[in-house]
């Protein structure tokens, strides 16, 4: 082996233990349902590189195997009802099998109805957020606090460069909490991936969405839909605090609005 050959080789070891935690997929998030959507995902991933093996295989070996100068001649067979009956069938079946976990998942995504514990009013405006506690009487504006100096690249980023907030919307830990989305504007949508919700936030709608966070910390999202000049720089940030915790922050709230 070559001198160059053994440097190319330690180049791509050393580029790939570098590279390790540098991960593709969706991440499971910290609610039932951002979990299910995960794991949706990857069975219909599966199933999917199961059929593109399967076809890419036959495809291959038919064209390598029956090549021409092989002296292979093509058959002379054509409308065969029952290869035409087992390529309807099993597509069939198989879209099938995917469709009814999917609406399983749907149909419970959609479950904003039954049993919440808190419901919060979300406002998108251009271009910042409006946090509305319904029937508590608090009400926050979350805007973006990445410094000025940062964005015009006359300071060095910080780690949560555009995903930062000067007031974070404060959640419950394992309460179900209801999440309506409107808007002041222009549509914006509440896209948090940790809890798998992402609402479009319309002008004179109400969109519904639902979460049971089941660990308390601090999540980021962003506002996924294009509202204008600043639609890059309004980000969500939610903290999520035990129970014990977020009510003390709420009674803190309320003494804070009163006269
Ligand atoms: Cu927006």
């Amino acid at each position: 082996m070559s001198q160059k050959a053994i440097g190319l080789g330690l180049l791509w070891i050393i580029s790939t233990i570098a590279n390790a935690d540098y991960v593709f997929n969706m991440t499971p998030g910290i609610t039932q349902i951002s979990q299910g959507i995960h794991q949706l995902h990857m069975t219909i991933f599966w199933i999917c590189v199961v059929i593109g093996a399967g076809v890419f295989s036959v495809m291959f070996y038919a064209i390598f195997w029956h090549r021409k100068s092989r002296g292979v001649t093509a058959a002379h067979f054509h409308e065969n009802t029952t290869v035409e009956i087992i390529w309807t069938l099993i597509p069939f079946t198989i879209l099938i099998l995917m469709a009814v976990p999917a609406a399983r998942l749907l149909i419970k995504m959609n479950d904003t109805k039954t049993d919440s514990d808190l419901s919060i009013k979300i406002t998108g405006h251009q271009w910042y957020w409006e946090y509305e506690y319904l029937g508590e009487g608090v009400r926050l504006f979350s805007r973006i606090s990445t410094p000025q100096d940062q964005i015009q690249n006359r300071d060095i980023k910080n780690e949560h460069y555009l995903r930062e907030v000067d007031t974070p919307l404060v959640l419950p830990e394992k309460k179900k909490i209801r999440f309506l989305t409107t808007s002041n504007d222009v549509i914006h949508a509440w896209w948090m991936p940790a809890l798998g919700v992402k609402k479009d936030a319309i002008p004179g709608f109400i969109n519904e969405a639902w979460a049971i966070i089941e660990k308390t910390g601090i999540y980021r999202g962003q506002c996924a839909e294009l509202c204008g000049a600043l639609h890059g720089f309004m980000p969500i940030v939610i903290d999520v605090k035990p129970e014990a915790e977020y009510q003390a922050w709420l009674q803190s709230q309320k003494a804070m609005n009163q006269p």
